[in-house]
């Protein structure tokens, strides 16, 4: 992989345009997809080979041939699953939330392929999606499983020493060490958490955040609810990315796509998590969505179809489909969605 560049895999995209479109709609079966990922490894350190058609070069890229059974994770099933913790009643009656995070090292599939080693928070990237209530009690056994110091660090309201950041509280947690970090979920919105050892950008690049729920004290009308935590991966350590996601793996959501309901209220929880670039976007096509920035009202402040987010920025957006078919969703930096951010909605009655 030393020479596969995000410019080289550019250039391959636009070379194979068109043979990229019969994957788009879904015609490439598992053998054609293994076939192009060998074209695709042919990139890393030599020139790229002819482009012969269907099934030549950086289609490969686009096929759907990761193993998720392998990576421990897939980003269809992730993208609903929610983790309220193992639930009891403190003696004042509060409501507990009781999670362990265990931080390790993980090599995982990104794109076809692409190999990256990850540093992941139970196994995983992003980590489990913590979910709680305003006011309930958090009570998160961070276990440090692997040969670096990490942190949880919480975005969220709570004391200085439960912030997770080198020198306050616990600090650092030593490879071997555990610590635990405790307070009441406030104030409710979307937010997240994330390593904050230095260098932080690589320690957050390598994969160690994930998404923090907060809902309302009266819960947000019944929906479809998704959770999509976008990021990149620089595979080959010049801090750009050479991958970019919603919920990792680059293209996930094209094959299969993501099916959703014709008229049914469709909420996302989305979260910026990606490192060396500044902004990424989000952008649907064939509709409008309501957005509440960082999920803080329950008012929404706009109806559009592109947001942009700086890092660690997040928001809920608020969506139907009005009419069945396949609607496409990626970055609206053309860069990023090339690179693997797009992905189908396909609206079912
Ligand atoms: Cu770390």
């Amino acid at each position: 992989m030393a020479g596969l560049t995000r410019r080289k895999l550019i250039a391959g995209s636009a070379l194979t345009a068109g043979a990229a479109l019969p994957v788009l709609a879904g015609r490439h079966g598992g053998t054609a997809a293994a076939a192009e990922h060998t074209g695709h490894e042919g990139h890393a350190g030599k020139p790229p080979p002819a482009h012969k058609g269907h099934g030549g070069g950086h289609a490969a890229f686009q096929g759907g041939a990761v193993d998720h059974a392998a990576n421990g994770f897939d980003p269809a099933t992730l993208v609903r699953d929610f983790d309220g913790g193992k639930t009891s009643r403190l003696p004042n009656g509060q409501l507990l939330r009781e999670w362990t995070l265990i931080a390790g090292e993980k090599e995982i599939e990104v794109a076809p392929g692409v190999k990256y080693t990850a540093w992941a928070y139970n196994g995983r990237v992003p980590g489990p999606t913590l979910r709680a209530r305003e006011g309930d009690r958090m009570r998160v056994t961070f276990i440090n499983g692997s040969r670096h110091p990490h942190t949880i660090h919480f975005h969220g309201i709570h004391p200085a020493e439960m912030d997770g950041v080198p020198g306050v509280g616990a600090g650092m947690i030593a490879p071997g060490d555990r610590t635990v970090y405790e307070f009441d979920a406030e104030p409710f919105g979307l937010h997240l958490y994330h390593c904050h050892v230095r260098p932080l950008a690589e320690h957050i690049a390598k994969g160690l955040y994930g998404a923090f729920i907060v809902d309302p004290p009266e819960a947000r009308p019944p929906a479809d609810e998704l959770v999509m935590v976008m990021n990149g991966f620089d595979t080959n350590f010049d801090r750009t990315n050479e991958v970019y996601a919603a919920n990792t793996v680059g293209f996930a959501y094209m094959d299969p796509p993501l099916r959703v309901k014709r008229g049914e209220l469709i909420r996302i929880y989305l979260v910026n998590a990606l490192e060396f670039d500044l902004i990424n976007s989000f952008h649907v096509h064939a509709n409008f969505f309501h957005y509440y920035p960082t999920g803080t009202s329950l008012e929404p402040t706009e109806l559009t179809d592109t947001m942009m987010f700086c890092q660690g920025q997040r928001g809920v957006l608020e969506m139907r489909f009005r009419e069945p078919g396949r609607f496409m969703f990626h970055a609206h930096q053309s860069e990023f969605t090339e690179l693997g951010w797009q992905g189908f909605f396909e609206v079912v009655e």
